[in-house]
C-alpha cells in the first residue's frame, strides 16, 4: 500500500510532508511524484496543485486528500479519476493560523494604521478619533469552520460580527447571519470590515463585482483570504480609485503568483500577500491526513468530503 504525495508548488517542503506523512503512518510507504514506483501500489494520492492528469495512472487509487483548506486546486483537473473521493484539509493549526492573520488585518484596519504610515510619509502627527469595537462590524462571507472560528475571536474582543453564506445555517452563536443572493446587499450594506472565507466554486466565481461591492459602506474595508476569483479583480480596482473601499489585504488572487504586471501590485490601497493566510502545517495536517486515511481503510468517511453539489 502506498501514499502518493504530488505537487507543484510545494516543492522545497515535500521532504517535510513526506516525513511527516511517513511518521503519522509507518504502516504506509510514501511516495513523493514523479517517483511513484509500481503504480498499481498508489491508494491513495496527497496532493496541492498536482500536475494536470497524472491522477489516471493509478488504477487502485481510493481517494484524493488535498493538502490545502480548498480542493478547487483538485478539482480543476480535467482528467480527474471518476467517482472517487476528494477529501479537504480540516486542521486546527491551519485555522488558527487564519484566524491569526484575519485578526492582523482588522486591528489594523480598526485601529488606523494603514492612515498613521501614510501620515509618518508626511510627516503629519494627527490622532484619528478612535472607534470602539462594538461599534465596528466585520462581516464575514463563508461561515465554515474557519470563517465561524474567525467570526468567534473577533466576538471575544467585542466586535459586532454578522456572516452571509449561499445556505440557511444554525448554531452560529452571536454570529447573525444571512444567506442567499436575496439577502447579499443587506449583508455588505452594514460591513465596515469584509472577511472573505468562501471556496471558489460556480457559484461563488465573481460574485462581488462593482455593484456588490459599492454596497459596502465609504470607508470600509476588504480582507480576503478565500480565494481571488470571488472578487472582480478590475471593479475592485475602480472602487478602490475612487476611495469608496478606503483598503484592500489580498492573500489570494484570480491568478496565482500574481503576475508582474498585474495593478494590484502597486495601488496605493491595496496590501498583497502570497497566498499565506493559513498556510499547512505539515506536523499537523500529516496527522490529520492520516486519520482520515485510516477512517476510509476502515470503511468510514473521512471527514469533511467535497460535495459535488454544494462545489465545496
Ligand atoms: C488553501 C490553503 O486551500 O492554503 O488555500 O490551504
Amino acid at each position: 500500500m502506498a501514499i502518493l504525495l504530488a505537487s507543484t508548488d510545494f516543492w522545497e517542503d515535500m521532504e517535510v510532508w513526506s516525513s511527516g506523512l511517513q511518521d503519522a503512518m509507518p504502516e504506509m510507504d510514501v511516495r513523493v511524484y514523479p517517483d511513484e514506483g509500481d503504480v498499481n501500489d498508489i491508494e491513495y494520492a496527497v496532493v496541492w496543485k498536482h500536475p494536470r492528469g497524472i491522477l489516471t495512472r493509478y488504477p487502485n487509487l481510493k481517494a484524493i486528500l488535498s493538502l490545502g483548506a480548498g480542493v478547487d486546486h483538485v478539482i480543476s483537473d480535467p482528467e480527474l479519476p471518476d467517482g472517487l473521493p476528494i477529501v479537504r484539509l480540516v486542521d486546527k493549526k491551519l485555522t488558527h493560523e487564519m484566524i491569526l492573520h484575519s485578526l492582523h488585518w482588522v486591528l489594523h484596519f480598526h485601529s488606523d494604521q494603514y492612515l498613521y504610515r501614510i501620515q509618518q510619509q508626511s510627516r503629519e502627527w494627527i490622532q484619528q478619533s478612535s472607534v470602539q469595537s462594538e461599534d465596528r462590524t466585520i462581516g464575514i462571507m463563508g461561515l465554515g469552520n474557519i470563517g465561524k472560528a474567525i467570526g468567534d475571536s473577533l466576538i471575544n474582543l467585542d466586535f459586532k460580527v454578522i456572516g452571509w453564506g449561499a445556505s440557511p445555517k444554525s448554531s452560529l452563536g452571536a454570529i447573525e447571519y444571512y444567506y442567499a443572493q436575496e439577502q447579499l446587499s443587506g449583508f455588505l450594506s452594514q460591513t465596515d470590515i469584509l472577511i472573505n472565507v468562501l471556496p471558489l466554486t460556480e457559484n461563488t466565481k465573481d460574485i462581488l463585482t462593482k455593484s456588490e461591492l459599492s454596497y459596502l459602506p465609504k470607508g470600509s474595508f476588504i480582507i480576503n483570504i478565500g480565494r481571488g476569483g470571488i472578487i472582480n479583480e478590475n471593479d475592485l480596482l475602480s472602487i478602490l480609485d475612487t476611495g469608496h473601499i478606503a483598503a484592500a489585504a489580498l492573500d489570494v488572487f484570480a491568478e496565482e503568483p500574481l503576475p508582474e504586471n498585474n495593478s494590484l501590485w502597486n495601488h496605493p490601497s491595496v496590501y498583497v500577500t502570497p497566498h499565506i493566510a493559513g498556510q499547512s502545517n505539515p506536523s499537523s495536517a500529516a496527522k490529520t491526513i492520516a486519520e482520515n486515511i485510516r477512517l476510509l481503510e476502515k470503511g468510514q468517511d473521512p471527514y469533511p468530503i467535497y460535495s459535488l453539489n454544494s462545489g465545496y
